[in-house]
């Protein structure tokens, strides 16, 4: 059985690959997105290498002068998706969206890397400049009051979750006029962000493209600039990764070590003490979200001990049948069908898991990796699960979670290692 899901997870991958980047599944989401395309490299690593740099290089071809890599890359023309590239307006070849998407390619890069380091340094010593640029963008762009904002919820790549709420409730909708979603066709609705989040989305789209994305503007009257917990920890751990890609390639690491120590300190901003947890905080209006969600524990990942939050994970880990909720269940925000206000992500699991193994919390990452491999043994490859009884949610036949499979929750990883 467990070899039969191996090879079933390959085989979503082949079926997705368009060549030289992986759609995340057919239909909903026919381009590449960014984090996606990350993870899509760490499982074609399992059984491809070149694939999987490949799948790397292609993201950064959509890479912006500025140094920012987009979260769509729109490389062929599709009408199955909305909002597509007219609506971005980004003027880029190939078109791409104008946000990003959390930075976790720095840190499958050095994976990739470390599993053959003789055939990746050519690779790498192309690659490392762009990633640099990227992450210097986001110190650029993104980087307030020590940790780092989105612009968007899409950016944060957890779309409609309850920790945007405050902040959304802030966009002004009125010039948003018609227009036809298509997720809602490909996928149950009580599964995705509803209607009036959707218009927030395109309301914040419309101000980004009116000003020609020029990010200073963004920064200054953008609709949402809202500090991510998520983001910050993601970029922090990725920092540490580029770190040692830059001693792979000799080159100078100060800018990346002044980087690191900043969002290290910076990060503890983030701790709501009325939740206890590393929460959401909107720049603009300086309130917390106040919101407990898989992103407040990734502090791991970043290589931050909390012992709160370890009990806190503990809390939540005996409320749901499979972890780990996107939302915290005993909230009654808490919703574990809809999207990223309650269902369970392969993708996420993997990074909190890698974070608490490397912190020496084996029982607890054991236990996520334990709860993701049984999600999709019963329920497949889905894009998320239903963390009350595991049932399977949104896509199905998804690239990410094909990847997770055979890079981190397949068994048979045990008795290779073993
Ligand atoms: C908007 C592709 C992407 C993921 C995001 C996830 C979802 C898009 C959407 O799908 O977002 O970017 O249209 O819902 O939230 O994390 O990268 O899988």
């Amino acid at each position: 059985m467990t070899t039969s899901l191996d090879e079933q997870a390959r085989n979503i991958m082949r079926r997705n690959d368009q060549g030289h980047y992986t759609m995340p599944t057919n239909g909903l989401y026919p381009y590449q997105w960014n984090w996606d395309s990350a993870f899509a490299a760490f499982g074609f690593a399992t059984f491809d290498l070149g694939r999987a740099w490949v799948e790397i290089e292609t993201l950064f071809s959509g890479q912006w002068e500025n140094g920012m890599v987009p979260h769509i890359i729109f490389h062929s023309e599709s009408s199955g998706y909305f909002p597509g590239p007219d609506v971005w307006g980004t003027e880029q070849s190939p078109p791409t969206s104008g946000i990003s998407q959390p930075p976790v390619a720095a840190t499958f890069t050095r994976a990739i890397f470390e599993q053959n380091p003789e055939v990746g340094l050519n690779h790498l010593k192309d690659l490392f400049p762009k990633l640099l640029a990227w992450h210097r963008w986001f110190f650029e762009c993104r980087f307030e009051n020590g940790v780092i904002v989105v612009n968007h919820p899409w950016e944060s790549g957890r779309d409609n979750a309850p920790e945007w709420d405050e902040a959304m409730g802030n966009v002004d909708t009125s010039g948003v006029g018609e227009y036809t979603r298509n997720d809602t066709s490909h996928v149950d609705p009580h599964m995705r962000p509803n209607q009036t989040d959707y218009d927030r989305f395109m309301a914040i789209v419309y101000a980004g493209r009116d000003c020609g994305w020029n990010e200073a503007n963004m920064s200054e009257n953008g609709p949402f600039r809202v500090a991510d917990p998520g983001m910050t920890f993601i970029l922090l751990r990725a920092n540490k990764d580029l770190l040692a890609l830059a001693e792979a390639v000799g080159a100078n690491t100060s800018e990346i070590q002044n980087w690191i120590q900043a969002l290290e300190a910076g990060v503890q901003q983030l701790w709501n003490p009325e939740i206890q947890a590393y929460d959401a905080l909107n720049i603009r209006t300086g309130k917390f979200a106040g919101s407990m969600s898989s992103a407040s524990f990734l502090c791991w990942y970043a290589g931050i001990q909390n012992e709160t939050a370890l009990i806190e994970f503990n809390r939540i880990a005996a409320a749901v049948k499979y972890t780990f909720p996107s939302h915290d269940p005993d909230s009654e925000r808490f919703e574990p069908f809809r999207y990223w206000r309650g269902p369970a992500w392969g993708i996420v699991n993997t990074l909190i898991g890698i974070g608490l193994a490397e912190m020496g919390h084996q029982a607890q990452a054991e236990k996520l990796r334990g709860d993701t491999a049984k999600l999709i043994e019963q329920s497949g490859f889905a894009e998320y699960f239903n963390p009350v009884d595991g049932s399977p949610a949104g896509g199905m036949d998804f690239t990410w979670t094909a990847a997770i499979w055979l890079a981190w929750a397949s068994p048979s990883l045990q008795i290779k290692g073993s």
